[in-house]
């Protein structure tokens, strides 16, 4: 057999990403232009684990319909929006029992201190009477998830970042503590597109679990709603299409949502509607986010009627477990977990 060489410079190139997204509703347009649309530029060179976090979905109550139901959808709209499941490895994440082991024994070297720091979990449990320990414990879990395969890059929306810094911090303590066996992940975070604002409330980010519809686009609405969705989305009253997000963030976020869609850089926006009202623009902006989603719903909806998808999840489950065991059994010989068996 021919064995390929590979140069020193594609050694370099090939990194191990991972990933994940939680099945906790439709996905929005934020989810794919500050996550998912780098995934599908990652994975040509580099070796990738893309995953459905659905046990970080349960960490708030979740309709058991409803949750099967999304776990399949988001696992076809990571297809749909090029995600190659023959390149990359796409799985669901309790599929794989190694996360919730590994997941258990780094939070035996976090903190109550750093989790109760987290802004996802003082937003998620804000006002609420009865709040899950799985909302304080979600990030050693997600530590799992990414420690499990040695992963370098994490690609992520800004609003990730604080989770990807502790994950960086249980890698450095359990090697310190342990041995050094896990790799600790570098954060990527886009250009532009990392912060997607809510239409209705340009301060606060763009997110699936909303109550408010019309201060998200979902990847599968259609062409009518999203137009009304842009043309109702909250701006100002002085009418120039300038980039200004400490003074016009409904506009920002607009040309925001167009420059990442179409690649166009934010100043050429900027020179291309000056002396244009803002009902052009947003028709526009409607159209171009129209044509970028457009693709991705038509592919979704013949993946979901078909049989591929189940077969494809099945591959990615056990090409993720054999990668994870491998990984999790180190861990716990460092950790000194189970025994070493006696040989006769
Ligand atoms: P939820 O509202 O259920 O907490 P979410 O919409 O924040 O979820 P996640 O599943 O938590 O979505 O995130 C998936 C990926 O999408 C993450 O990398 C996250 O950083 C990114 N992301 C989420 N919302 C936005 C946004 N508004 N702008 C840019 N990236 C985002
Ligand atoms: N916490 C992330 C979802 C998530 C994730 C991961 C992201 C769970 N595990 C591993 C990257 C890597 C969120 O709420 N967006």
């Amino acid at each position: 057999m021919k064995v390929k060489i590979l140069l020193f410079d594609e050694v370099k190139k090939l990194k191990k990403i991972f990933s994940g997204i939680q099945p906790s509703g439709t996905l929005t347009l934020g989810n794919y232009l500050g996550a998912m649309k780098h995934f599908v530029d990652l994975q040509e060179e580099n070796e990738c684990y893309f995953c459905v976090v659905d046990e970080h979905a349960i960490t708030v109550p979740q309709d058991r319909l409803e949750l099967r139901h999304n776990i399949k959808s988001l696992a076809a709209l990571y297809i749909a929006s090029g995600i190659n499941p023959e390149k990359s490895v796409l799985f669901i994440q309790s599929e794989v029992p190694a996360h919730t082991q590994l997941g258990w024994m780094l939070q035996t070297v976090s903190y109550i201190g750093e989790l109760e720091r987290m802004t996802q979990f003082k937003d998620k449990a804000k006002g609420k009477e009865a709040v899950s320990a799985g909302l304080l414990t979600y990030p050693p879990l997600m530590a799992a998830d990414i420690l499990l395969y040695q992963t370098d890059i994490v690609p992520v929306g800004e609003d990730q970042k604080q989770h990807l810094e502790l994950t960086r911090d249980l890698a450095q303590r359990f090697n310190n503590r342990y041995n050094d066996i896990f790799t600790v992940p570098e954060i990527s975070i886009p250009k532009v597109g990392a912060r997607i604002m809510s239409l209705q409330d340009p301060t606060k980010k763009m997110s699936k679990s909303d109550e408010n519809q019309k201060s998200a686009i979902y990847m599968l609405d259609t062409e009518k709603q999203i137009e009304k969705k842009i043309k109702s989305a909250v701006t100002d009253s002085d009418g120039i299409v300038t980039y200004d997000k400490e003074n016009k963030p409904g506009i920002s976020n607009l040309l925001t949502i167009y420059a990442s869609c179409t690649g166009e850089s934010i100043a050429s926006l900027e020179a291309k509607y000056k002396g244009k009202g803002y009902g052009e623009f947003k028709q526009d902006t409607a159209n171009v986010v129209i044509e970028t989603l457009r693709p991705i719903r038509e592919k979704y909806n013949q993946l979901m009627e078909s049989e591929e998808l189940d077969q494809l999840l099945d591959e990615g489950a056990e090409k993720a477990n054999f990668v994870a065991n491998k990984m999790l059994k180190k861990a716990k010989k460092a950790m000194g977990l189970g025994r070493v068996k006696t040989k006769a």
